[in-house]
């Protein structure tokens, strides 16, 4: 046996994630369920480096050194299991098996738990960066044990992507912690796209700014706080111009928005957790509506659609430059109480920290604020909420202003702004001294009895609402 590592599914991010080893100057044996998959591969890329590549399976597992360590990278779900099911009898005591597809964290539990039985060390390996990442270096989170993370761990760091000379690559914590980071991180993805959706959307319905120009806010957006990826590639896409047409891009493209599934598992994950995830949500939602066609037809037959903008000045600018600001502090403050909450309920010790710090590179929600988020959890590792922290602290006093002026006017102009105004609404929930949660309490314990606690004395209450007296009796 001659390959340090070996890898099974040569799609595109299969093919380049062992590109990446071999370029690395790790020997890869390769496979993929359709040989001609795997000869086509070594024929276009056998040149970046050592590749070993076998027909079968056993072919594979026996060039690969002890304790092996095996990527696999197919669709995921079913095809996971098949190939998991197919590798396990070949396997001796101590290999390492890495699911690095998109699996839902429960399935990599699952697995995780059923191979400890074969004395196989099962991680469940989130991958960011899309086929470019892929290639060039991901964001890795990887989830199993330490002996697993020992013989992987080298491999893993080497080939993701490098900041400051730190790989943004870690092991996240056992079994399925990898895949439930990589999850939370696409969430926090579909919430930060919504809101830079939204910004472009009011500069350009109320402000009246077409996408050129835009493309030009965004750009100047990119060089201060705002510094990221996506406003990157927002920039680009606004500055492109059709070529058939010679219309802006962002007006021929179709306005349904597809999602492959991340971003409602992290939502549905976060209700069972019942962690508010406000941003994410409606991130997921807008997209869902955005895909009702019916609806949306029905709808524009019988209300007219009336934009009643009001005048803006150039201030506006700045404006939903702070908003956007803010709201992005918001969202990704509720993202981190969801890998907090997440890691308290399956006991996984999570660092949130360094969570931050491997998404610094690599991934699509990479920023420049994410060495902010790293830095106020190594200053203070049990953090209530991101919010609180001095720097998000000062994004949210110095946007609140801009966040409720974008919120009223959008509103006001009948442009719909679910990321601004839930993340207003999340922050103004949780600054309020006093919310009408209580009243519903009062229906509660009205209509059915669930009781309820006071304010002035402990124990559990119920007022007797059926009798005259309203006697209120300790539950
Ligand atoms: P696909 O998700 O399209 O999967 C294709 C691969 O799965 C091929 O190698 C195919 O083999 C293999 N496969 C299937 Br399908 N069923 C199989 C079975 N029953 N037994 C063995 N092999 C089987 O590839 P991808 O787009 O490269 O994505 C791979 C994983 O990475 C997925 O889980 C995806 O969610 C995840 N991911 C993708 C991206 C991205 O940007 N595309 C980003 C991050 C993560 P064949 O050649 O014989 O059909």
């Amino acid at each position: 046996a001659t390959a340090d590592i070996g890898l099974t599914g040569l799609a595109v991010m299969g093919s380049n994630l062992a590109r990446n080893m071999a370029r690395h100057g790790h020997t890869v044996a390769v496979h993929n369920r359709t040989t001609s998959k795997m000869t086509d591969f070594l024929d276009a890329h056998g040149s970046d480096g050592d590749f070993v590549g076998s027909e079968s399976l056993s072919d594979f597992v026996a060039s690969i050194k002890q304790p092996r360590a095996i990527i696999i990278m197919v669709k995921a779900g079913e095809a996971t299991d098949a190939v998991i099911d197919e590798l396990t009898g070949l396997l001796d005591d101590g290999d390492i098996l890495v699911d690095a597809g998109n699996a839902h964290f429960a399935d990599t539990v699952r697995r995780q738990q059923a191979l400890e039985e074969h004395g196989i060390h099962f991680v469940g390996m989130g991958v960011s960066g899309g086929e470019e990442g892929a290639l060039n270096g991901p964001s890795i989170m990887v989830g199993g044990s330490d002996h697993a993370y020992e013989r992987l761990g080298p491999i893993v760091e080497d080939i993701a992507a490098q900041v400051d000379g730190t790989p943004c690559a870690a092991h996240v914590g056992p079994d399925g912690a990898g895949h439930f980071v990589k999850m939370v991180h696409n969430g926090i993805e579909y919430a930060d796209m919504q809101l830079i959706a939204e910004a472009y959307d009011v500069l350009r319905s109320v402000a009246g700014q077409e996408p050129a120009e835009l493309a030009e806010v965004f750009r100047r957006w990119n060089e201060g706080d705002l510094e990221s990826f996506l406003i990157e590639i927002a920039a680009d896409v606004l500055a492109h111009v059709d070529a058939d047409t010679g219309r802006p891009f962002v007006d021929v493209v179709a306005d349904s928005a597809e999602q492959k599934g991340t971003g409602r598992w992290t939502v549905q994950v976060a209700l069972d957790l019942g962690v508010p995830v406000t941003g994410i949500a409606e991130a997921v939602f807008a997209r869902s509506v955005s895909g009702h066609d019916a609806q949306r037809e029905a709808a524009q037959k019988v209300f007219e659609e009336k934009l009643d903008a009001p005048e803006v000045g150039e201030d506006f600018v700045e404006d939903v430059r702070t908003a956007l600001f803010a709201a992005k502090v918001v969202a990704y403050a509720q993202g981190f109480d969801m890998i907090v909450e997440g890691s308290n309920e399956h006991d996984w010790g999570i660092h949130a920290g360094e969570m931050a710090t491997i998404w610094r590179g690599g991934c699509i929600i990479r920023a420049k604020f994410l060495d902010r988020i790293r830095e106020a959890f190594d200053d203070e590792p049990d953090l209530t909420t991101l919010m609180t922290q001095e720097y998000f602290a000062t994004a949210l006093r110095e946007g609140e202003r801009g966040l409720r002026r974008v919120v009223t006017t959008a509103t006001a102009a009948g442009v719909p702004v679910p990321g601004f105004a839930g993340a207003l609404s999340y922050f103004d929930a949780l600054r309020r001294d006093r919310l009408p949660a209580a009243l519903i309490q009062g229906l509660r314990d009205n209509f059915g009895a669930h009781t309820y606690e006071r304010v002035d004395r402990d124990g559990t209450f119920h007022t007797q609402w059926a009798t005259d007296d309203r006697k209120e009796v300790e539950a």
